[in-house]
């Protein structure tokens, strides 16, 4: 009896383990995922040489899923996550297909809570790590209606303006589309997909949404063969381009604004304007990168960050509202949570700070990145251009010397505030030549990095942030506040 019981706790430690996101190796610099899978979605290649080995594009060593997308507190061990043989009720009983035997999905979507979704057959997983389920659990009337058994192709809606179908699960199912939210079919559906999505052909290959910016307008790419439709969703007009260059997608995912095309087990990083793939040895296995597969993933061993070594550089939220922090020469967009946190190098983006930055700032349109005595301005747009005859030093650009520890600007406001140890001064950015308008003495030193919000200032230091609720608050604030811990949920580290 008491046997009985320790091998019922056993499997009962395993299969929590199991439930839990996937992690472990690899991480780097802002680390993780919440903790999890490390390093690296393969995002991040482009053929740079930071360090490392090929494969590794932080210098770091990173595998594994692309991050744990159930926002889950991580742990369990690396590899396997096909539950437990030995556990009679481990829910993969049911025999379902193994990813790990590289498969080819029929179809990959985030959820409306940001939850990946991959479709085989009638099974389905969810996260990066995990057991089959029956897809039909989840979506009942794809197989109940339809008794099809398989999904041609899935994707989420991106259209922030039409509140009902923002976030929606499509599904594409022969001739057929499904609209999901919350795991309830929208009432009307299916529908013939030419009556949703005129110009958009039956038997599709795979599907995924392209936001505005990311594409010139929301929109959702089709692919079938080599054919892509690009379907404009406000004026519901289609364009038609053969891109020859891609493998021909079998499934299509967007992964913190990435566009990853799928074909057999291995998938491509593709422009979802041009097709062109990103550079870097693609294809690549997935079973390396988006999902926790024994054998697979590299850099086996090395560790999330724990948060409480965690020490910001510089963090700016720029006009279109993108939240963007900076460790060395990593940086990570905090405004993406629900999909998963992911840090990749600052030079993906913004080409010339390959040193990492002291601090940054948004402006009018622009991200003032401020490294040793150098301002470099960006225009505020994907891809990030330095503006021409740009860096210039601090004295030419704001009228200042020395080092800068943060920098914010609030909203609506044309001065920046600099925080250059103990003391911060104001500068008003109309001004020519710009100069220093206030100095006050700050009752905190060491800051590592700050920013203003409609919530107010919130400057970092070390592992801690500290809130005020406006930057007279702040400086005139004699008392320093109780800290808050930078958590998992903020960053990629561990608790
Ligand atoms: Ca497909
Ligand atoms: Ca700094």
């Amino acid at each position: 009896m008491k046997l009985l019981l320790a091998a019922f706790l056993l499997c009962l430690a395993l299969t929590l383990n199991n439930g839990a996101p996937a992690n472990p190796h690899g991480l780097s610099a802002l680390g993780n995922d919440h903790g999890h899978p490390h390093g690296g979605p393969p995002g991040n290649d482009h053929g740079h040489s930071h360090g490392g080995p090929p494969g590794n594009d932080h210098g770091h060593p990173h595998g594994g899923p692309p991050g744990n997308d159930h926002g889950h507190p991580h742990g369990g061990p690396p590899g396997n996550d096909h539950g437990n043989p030995h556990c009679p009720n481990d829910k993969q009983d049911h025999h379902g297909p193994d990813r790990c035997d590289g498969v080819e999905f029929n179809a990959i979507t985030p959820d409306e809570k940001g939850t990946t979704l991959f479709f085989l057959d009638n099974f389905m997983w969810m996260g990066f790590h995990g057991p089959a389920h029956f897809a039909n659990e989840s979506f009942e009337e794809l197989d109940d209606i339809h008794h099809i058994g398989h999904v041609d192709a899935a994707f989420r809606m991106h259209d922030e303006e039409n509140a009902d179908d923002h976030d929606h699960i499509y599904f594409f199912l022969d001739e057929k589309v499904f609209s999901y939210y919350n795991h309830t079919m929208e009432a009307g559906y299916p529908k013939n997909i030419q009556e949703d999505f005129p110009g958009v052909p039956n038997h599709l290959d795979a599907a995924v949404e392209c936001p505005k910016g990311e594409c010139p307008a929301n929109s959702v790419l089709f692919f079938k063969g080599h054919d892509v439709y690009t379907y404009d969703i406000t004026t519901k007009t289609v364009k038609m381009k053969t891109w020859a260059h891609l493998p021909a997608c079998t499934s299509a995912f967007r992964w913190n604004e990435h566009y990853y095309c799928f074909n057999k087990n291995n998938f491509s990083r593709f422009d979802p304007q041009t097709g062109d793939i990103a550079p870097g040895n693609y294809p690549k296995d997935a079973r390396n990168y988006f999902m926790r597969c024994p054998n697979f993933g590299h850099g086996h061993g090395n560790k999330v960050p724990k948060c409480s070594d965690i020490k910001l550089d510089a963090i700016t939220t720029d006009d279109t509202g993108k939240t963007y922090a900076f460790i060395g020469n990593q940086y990570l967009r905090m405004d993406t949570n629900r999909d998963g946190l992911h840090n990749f190098p600052i030079t993906r983006q913004w080409n010339e700070t390959i040193n990492g930055v002291d601090a940054v700032f948004s402006y009018d349109g622009k991200l003032y990145m401020i490294k040793d005595n150098q301002v470099y301005i960006y225009k505020s747009a994907v891809p990030y251009k330095l503006i021409a005859g740009y860096p210039k030093t601090l004295k030419e650009e704001l009228g200042i010397e020395g080092h800068v520890d943060a920098a914010f600007v609030c909203n609506g406001e044309h001065f920046v505030h600099v925080i250059q140890g103990d003391k911060m001064v104001k500068i008003d950015l109309m001004a020519t030549p710009r100069a220093v308008s206030d100095a006050i003495p700050l009752s905190m030193s060491g800051i590592d990095a700050g920013l203003c919000s409609s919530e107010g200032v919130t400057v970092y230091k070390g592992s801690t942030f500290y809130k005020f609720a406006s930057p007279l608050i702040f400086a005139a604030s004699r008392m320093v506040p109780r800290p808050n811990p930078i958590t998992s949920a903020m960053m990629v580290c561990e608790d």
